[in-house]
């Protein structure tokens, strides 16, 4: 605390706020613009528009950088500070637009004009899809490169030239559009003045606090609304981005208009073939219905697949006639991660009591299943330990098989942060990628060899006797085994097999367990092999034998993808567990639910998204219900995915779009997207927040949660819930994880952790049953497919920051799109002229399921052998080539390789 005088009154400044810091929490307005009041953002005081005077100090001092000292003196106001500002904002007043937060502050110093003409025109730069660039109307305060380089760490916007003639440039002077710049926007965001601004820059009528529909990371937004759409999105001051945003919450938000919509039910006419067609033109093979017809006719068509002679919901099991094995269903459901937990909750409690059957899955079967089953397995628990934040305070950082600057672009941020900070990096991917210029140690390894390379850091942690033996004796079980299996792995023996040096593993494991904090952040590249729950054990144990979990910037995280994820996870769309992971064989559980719901449950694990494809090829499985998931894109195989989904007697489909799944449909129900409801998600950090609704659903479309109970009721259930709020008060009750938490408490502090409000887990127990993380050994199982002559490439698949899985939403957001157009193969530049292709040329990928033709790009961060595609371009769909093989723990499929060749068109 510091004492000093502002404006007449003793007042006191808290430890380390500036002046005009200590001035805005006591109700004083200091004009700024240079000063961007937010985290991550050091005050600069270039700009002299919060100037202020101090007694016995001749000149004026900029109040944003200034802090108060004991007995200091200070008058914000009075005629020599205001015309002083006045002057500030005159000078720069001719070159600035309407509307910005210059003319604002402009207001506030009385001034509304200037003396003096503006600076003459230099030609605006429009390169950018989505930003424009007024240099005229640029002020030097910086604001711009800071937001780029300190808050988002990407150093694309500098200041270049000397004296008069200096000004901001993108790189080394280069169009906004053609520079190294992802569009994240927080220059935007940050700059006071016209000189960046969104290129449509429409007025507001009204804003809403929601989130953003992307990916786990949980972005808080708010949204700007006119004339009944939305026309901005800003960051808002969310627990896990702190007013940041990336590409695809800044400027995606307009896929609900695109003309593509889904605005009334379809009904597949009679006779029409299932096969793709256009999206725009449904009415080839559908047609019109309305919401009565459309739901009978769902609801029938579901009917016609149930087994007759299972009990009705009346026969509650009872001491005397207890659960009993329901008979194989034919039906099934595939819920939503993209939906709300209430949604999800809604979805697996109409299949488990509807359907009767455990057939429920969602998208996390092809996304982290591996890591939660290894993670239930080992710790009890398959949410991460530590939230993203606690990079913070990590002195390393591991992220291995993610790449968060294309996939979680606001939680890199944060990681960038940390290393500026002194966080020492470790990033383990076969391929390069934008992290590496943060790491000490990029590990460019062989793919699918993640078992060898990490058994060997434990053999190094175990042999130079580097594992912190408190922790594991007394948290531990299983140290012996693990010990004596990983000493068949030392680094000289593992280099030849994952391609890393043995000196570079040993350095790697020696800083990992040494260090006194340390996080490991995984994703798709961990999880997406046959052997993915085999490398996520091995991770586990990393933590364990460090001693690296359980307190500040240490942690196990496995970074979430959809917005929700981990909380339809919880809510129960998983066939082999109820709500809170609950395993339906076991009956203390299972009667639990049973007695809540009042119907008789199937003890029985229900299959898995791409068991339920190979069912449905069988025909053990007959009809499907799909909401808000696109398995005939992202699904593996899909020739055979398609024709599995095609064979169905009957397909719901309740999606937004007209997708490849909703094209195979028998009928499609058109539902709200995010932005028109209401609801609650959770994040990669188990943190539930509010999505609140900006838009009505456009012409016939309805909100999830009322198509849901639609159907359900027209399957004899009878609910009733009033919105999302009853439907969250049931689950509560239900699921001991959202203890404490309630619909009044999440809409009045906007967000809230699980479980408990707790953000660093397990800081001195496991919820296993003794307690204890059991350490489980894994053996170096190579991928199923590898090279040879036949198909000499390995095809790693994944995501490009710009489009989001399946396309669905993304090719339909016109900046998005523009972005990144079209669909394309990355090679390494010396297999590519090896191929006699040209960058930009057409090639032909085929593997032993199908054959797509794109574009190749060259990319030296790929190694040689290795090529990459995204799974989101529907006209050359990857998951034609990937493999179908499964882990056989986690039923995820091998998505990160398969064997290909590669022809020049
Ligand atoms: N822009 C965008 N963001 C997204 C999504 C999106 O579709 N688009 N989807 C969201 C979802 S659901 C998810 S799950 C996350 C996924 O986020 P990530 O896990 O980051 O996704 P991927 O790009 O699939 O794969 C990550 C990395 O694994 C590497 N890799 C490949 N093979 C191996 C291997 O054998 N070993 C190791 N260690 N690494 C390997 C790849 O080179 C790649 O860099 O992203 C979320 N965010
Ligand atoms: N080759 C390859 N394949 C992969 C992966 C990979 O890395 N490589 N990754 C896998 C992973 S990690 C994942 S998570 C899956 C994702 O696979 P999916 O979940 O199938 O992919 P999305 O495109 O996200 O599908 C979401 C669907 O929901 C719709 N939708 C959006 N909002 C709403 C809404 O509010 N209501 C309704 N009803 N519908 C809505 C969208 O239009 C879209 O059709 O893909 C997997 N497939
Ligand atoms: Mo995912």
């Amino acid at each position: 605390m510091t004492r000093f005088i502002l404006d007449g009154a003793e007042v006191e400044a808290r430890d380390g706020e500036t002046i005009w810091d200590a001035a805005k929490r006591l109700g004083h307005v200091i004009p700024h613009l240079c000063h961007a009041d937010r985290k991550g953002f050091e005050p600069d005081g270039n700009c002299r528009a919060c100037v202020v005077a101090i007694d016995g100090e001749r000149a004026l001092a900029a109040s944003c950088r200034r802090r108060p000292t004991e007995g200091m003196n200070v008058v914000t106001m009075g005629e020599r500070v205001e015309r002083a500002r006045r002057m500030v904002f005159e000078l720069l007043w001719a070159d600035q637009p309407e509307g910005t937060h210059f003319r604002r502050m402009a207001e506030t110093v009385g001034v509304n004009g200037s003396r003096f003409s503006g600076r003459g025109a230099r030609a605006p730069d429009f390169s950018h899809p989505a930003m424009a660039v007024r240099l005229d109307a640029c002020i030097h305060c910086t604001l711009c490169i800071r937001a780029c380089r300190d808050v988002q760490g990407n150093d694309v916007i500098g200041m270049a030239h000397r004296g008069a003639h200096s000004r901001v440039v993108f790189d080394l002077d280069s169009p906004m559009g053609q520079s190294s710049c992802v569009g994240c926007g927080e220059c935007v965001q940050a700059c006071p003045t016209g000189a960046l601004l969104p290129k449509s820059n429409q007025a507001p009528e009204r804003s809403v606090e929601s989130l953003c529909p992307y990916c786990g990371v949980g972005c808080q937004v708010t949204y700007q609304v006119a004339g009944g759409i939305i026309v901005g999105a800003e960051g808002r001051d969310g627990i896990a981005n702190e007013q940041r945003l990336c590409v695809k919450g800044r400027f995606g938000f307009d896929y609900g208009r695109h003309r593509h919509r889904l605005t009334t039910p379809l009904i597949r006419k009679t006779g029409a073939p299932k096969e793709p067609l256009d999206p725009a033109n449904p009415l080839t093979h559908f047609r019109e219905a309305s919401w009565d017809e459309a739901l009978d006719f769902a609801a029938a068509g579901l009917r016609r697949q149930m087994n007759s002679d299972e009990p009705r919901s009346e026969a509650r099991p009872t001491a005397a006639a207890p659960a009993r094995r329901l008979r194989d269903s034919k039906l099934a459901g595939l819920g939503s991660a993209k939906g709300s937990n209430e949604e999800a909750y809604l979805f697996q409690k109409l299949v488990r009591t509807g359907f009767r059957t455990n057939n429920v899955d969602h998208c996390t079967r092809l996304c982290h299943a591996s890591s939660v089953a290894a993670l239930l397995e080992g710790i009890g628990s398959g949410a991460v330990t530590a939230p993203v934040a606690e990079v913070a305070n990590a002195e390393v950082i591991v992220v291995i098989g993610a790449n968060p600057s294309a996939n979680h672009p606001v939680a890199a941020s944060f990681i960038k942060n940390a290393v500026r900070k002194g966080a020492t990096l470790v990033v383990i991917d076969p391929r390069g990628q934008a992290l590496d210029r943060f790491a000490t140690h990029s590990l460019r390894f062989k793919s699918g060899t993640d078992v060898a390379l990490l058994n060997a850091l434990l053999h190094v942690i175990v042999a130079e006797g580097l594992t912190d033996t408190d922790f594991v004796a007394a948290r531990t079980t299983g140290f012996e085994q693990l010990a004596e299996h990983v000493m068949a792995y030392a680094p000289e023996v593992m280099a030849p097999v994952c391609g890393i040096a043995a000196e570079t593993i040993r350095d790697v494991a020696r800083l990992f367990a040494k260090a006194r904090s340390a996080m490991i952040l995984w994703g798709m590249g961990i999880s997406q092999h046959s052997h993915g729950t085999d490398n996520s054990r091995c991770l586990i144990a990393l933590a364990m034998l460090c001693g690296h979990v359980g307190k500040p910037g240490s942690g196990l995280h496995p970074l979430r993808g959809q917005n929700n994820v981990q909380g339809a996870s919880d809510a129960g769309l998983i066939p082999m567990m109820l709500p809170d992971y609950k395993r339906v064989g076991e009956d203390e559980h299972r009667h639990r639910f049973e007695q809540a719901w009042g119907v008789e449950l199937d003890p029985n694990p229900g299959l898995t998204v791409v068991e339920m494809m190979h069912a449905a090829q069988a025909g053990r499985l007959r009809a499907m219900y799909v909401m808000g998931e696109n398995p005939a894109m992202s699904d593996p195989d899909l020739s055979h995915a398609r024709e599995a989904l095609a064979s169905l007697d009957h397909l719901v489909v309740q999606d937004i779009f007209l997708t490849e799944t909703a094209m195979l449909a028998d009928v499609v129900l058109p539902a709200g997207i995010f932005a028109e409801k209401t609801g609650s998600f959770t994040n990669t950090d188990r943190h539930v927040q509010m999505g609140r609704q900006v838009l009505d659903p456009p012409g016939q479309a309805r909100q999830d949660l009322w198509i849901i109970q639609e159907l359900a009721n027209r399957l004899g259930l009878d609910w009733h819930y009033d919105g999302p709020r009853e439907v969250f008060a049931e689950m509560a009750t239900l699921m001991p994880s959202l203890a404490g938490i309630t619909w009044d408490r999440l809409e009045a502090e906007g967000g809230i952790t699980t479980p408990a409000g707790k953000a660093i887990l397990f800081d001195d127990r496991f919820p296993t049953a003794d307690g204890k993380a059991r350490l489980v050994t894994a053996s170096g199982i190579a991928p199923a497919e590898s090279v040879d002559a036949d198909y000499p490439f390995i095809l790693t698949t994944g995501r490009v920051l710009e489009h989001w899985h399946t396309g669905s939403m993304t090719r339909r957001s016109q900046v998005l799109d523009q972005l990144r157009p079209q669909a394309e193969i990355t090679v390494n530049p010396d297999d590519l002229a090896g191929l006699g292709v040209a960058d930009g040329g057409g090639l032909r990928m085929e593997s032993r399921r199908g054959a797509i033709t794109a574009a190749a790009k060259a990319d030296p961060r790929l190694p040689r052998g290795l090529v990459f595609m995204a799974f989101c371009y529907a006209e050359a769909a990857a998951n034609m080539l990937t493999n179908p093989v499964l882990d056989p723990v986690a039923k995820i499929p091998e998505l990160k390789v398969s064997a290909v060749r590669l022809h020049a068109l």
